[in-house]
């Protein structure tokens, strides 16, 4: 699918993406063939894969409250105006550098965030005016240059999120759908049982101005709004954890683009960790994407996904979320918070042991599985990753039950011998006997 990129050296004269043909340059082209690759995983659209069940959860409560136009399939590959410039990024900011950021020529890039979709959401949402869309949703990959560790990828998953008012039809509501708001969060933390702390931090930064162009009112309710909204979002993220009592915190900061910003973080595992930068968006930026000057005031976020999906999911190291293994992807569902089980990165052996059920355990009187595998662990402890029955039959005549268990010895830290196996297995099938009474086949 890709063109052939492997050294600085071999760099050819076109780089094929997608189909699309883009010329490079030794002096700024930097990505890599490995980091073109991961360029159509597109795991916020499987629907079973951590990053797409916390996609989907957040997008489905965000549209419980208002209808945001969401786009999921945007292509990683943007121009530096719309990843740096338009959002009024100085020209000297270090995010545009070439040790931060992966370029395939001088002005085209893998975005660094989906802020760099912003203005094509706004230009949309603003010509489908048969619509009543009050944002936009966007989810997607975005790169950044850095080292592969347990907690560092180059590649992460973040969702953007906007919501505009016009003015004065708008507007005029903003109190009540922020009353609103406010009650479907009460509502949430009293049927849950839940408790939301807002903490200060101990060194505030300062309070950016408002924008000239909105009232002091105005900004205040814009504030609250976004505030309340991505509460709701924290606290049905920690509902479905099962966590009770929440602390998070608003920081102050700056965006180029948004005017006064902030950040979130949640108290997670005894530090403070940030999962959000938000904002009310700057007026230039709303010009840009074709509003009428004065008529728009709105807020945007920007929030990591895959920090959130590893303490949900409980998944220690980051290249988890991009194995392919079956014994990752087959542990989670649609829907749910599943608690990721650690595997063996060594091969587990199988072994079958099968067996006659003595006549007093033909009927009531069941082995469960559970039982197998109580012995089995007695037997191998942390040897045995799995039991399973795999067959089971009635004989014509004799009308004796057989049973058949698969068990999968496998050791999290290193290899086990044929004969450490061949010596657990036959203790296996002796206790079987001894406790049981059953007769191996
Ligand atoms: C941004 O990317 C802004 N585009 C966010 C924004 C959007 C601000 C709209 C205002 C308006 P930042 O670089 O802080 O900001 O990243 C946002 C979030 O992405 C972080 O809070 C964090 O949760 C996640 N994130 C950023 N870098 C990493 C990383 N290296 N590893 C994991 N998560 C990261
Ligand atoms: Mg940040």
């Amino acid at each position: 699918q890709y063109s052939i990129l492997k050294t600085k050296e071999a760099l050819p004269k076109l780089l094929t993406i997608n189909g699309k043909e883009y010329p490079t340059s030794n002096k700024d082209t930097n990505v890599t063939q490995s980091i073109l690759n991961l360029t159509n995983r597109n795991l916020h659209l499987n629907p079973n894969h951590p990053i797409g069940i916390l996609r989907t959860i957040i997008e489905t409560k965000l549209n419980s409250l208002s209808p945001y136009k969401t786009f999921n399939n945007f292509s990683p590959i943007v121009t530096k105006w719309q990843n740096f410039d338009s959002l009024g990024f100085p020209p000297t900011h270090p995010g545009r550098s070439k040790s931060d950021t992966y370029y395939i020529n001088d002005t085209t890039l893998l975005r660094t965030h989906t802020s760099a979709h912003e203005i094509e959401c706004f230009q949309d949402i603003n010509d489908d005016s048969g619509h009543n869309w009050r944002g936009f949703l966007i989810s997607a990959d975005v790169y950044r240059r850095d080292e592969i560790d347990k907690t560092h990828y180059p590649v992460l998953y973040q969702m953007e999120g906007s919501h505009l008012w016009t003015r004065p039809r708008e507007t005029s509501n903003m109190e009540a759908e922020i009353k609103s708001l406010q009650s479907t969060l009460n509502e949430m933390l009293i049927n849950n049982k839940m408790t939301l702390t807002r903490c200060q931090d101990e060194v505030e930064p300062p309070t950016e101005t408002r924008q000239d162009y909105m009232t002091e009112q105005e900004t205040k309710l814009c504030e609250m709004h976004l505030k309340t909204t991505l509460e709701i979002v924290v606290l049905e993220l920690c509902r479905l954890k099962n966590m009770k009592d929440v602390k998070m915190r608003w920081t102050n900061t700056t965006f180029p683009w948004t005017q006064p910003s902030w950040e979130i973080e949640i108290w997670w595992d005894n530090q403070w960790l940030e999962i959000c930068g938000c904002g009310i968006i700057k007026q230039d930026l709303l010009l840009k994407s074709d509003f009428e000057k004065d008529s728009t005031i709105g807020w945007a976020f920007g929030l990591g996904l895959d920090r959130i999906a590893m303490l949900l999911f409980g998944i220690p190291d980051i290249r988890l979320l991009w194995s392919n293994d079956k014994r990752f992807i087959g542990q989670f569902v649609e829907g749910q918070i599943n608690t990721f089980k650690p595997y063996s990165k060594y091969p587990g052996t199988l072994r079958d042991v099968a067996f006659w059920l003595p006549d007093i355990l033909q009927d009531n009187e069941e082995i469960h599985e559970n039982d197998v595998m109580e012995i089995v662990r007695d037997v191998a402890g942390d040897l045995v990753e799995s039991v399973k029955l795999t067959d089971e039959f009635i004989h014509p005549k004799t009308h004796k039950r057989s049973l058949c268990y698969r068990i999968n010895y496998q050791s999290m830290d290193r290899n086990i011998t044929n004969s450490e196996i061949n010596s657990l297995q036959e203790k296996v099938r002796n206790e079987l006997v001894k406790k049981y009474h059953v007769e191996l086949r």
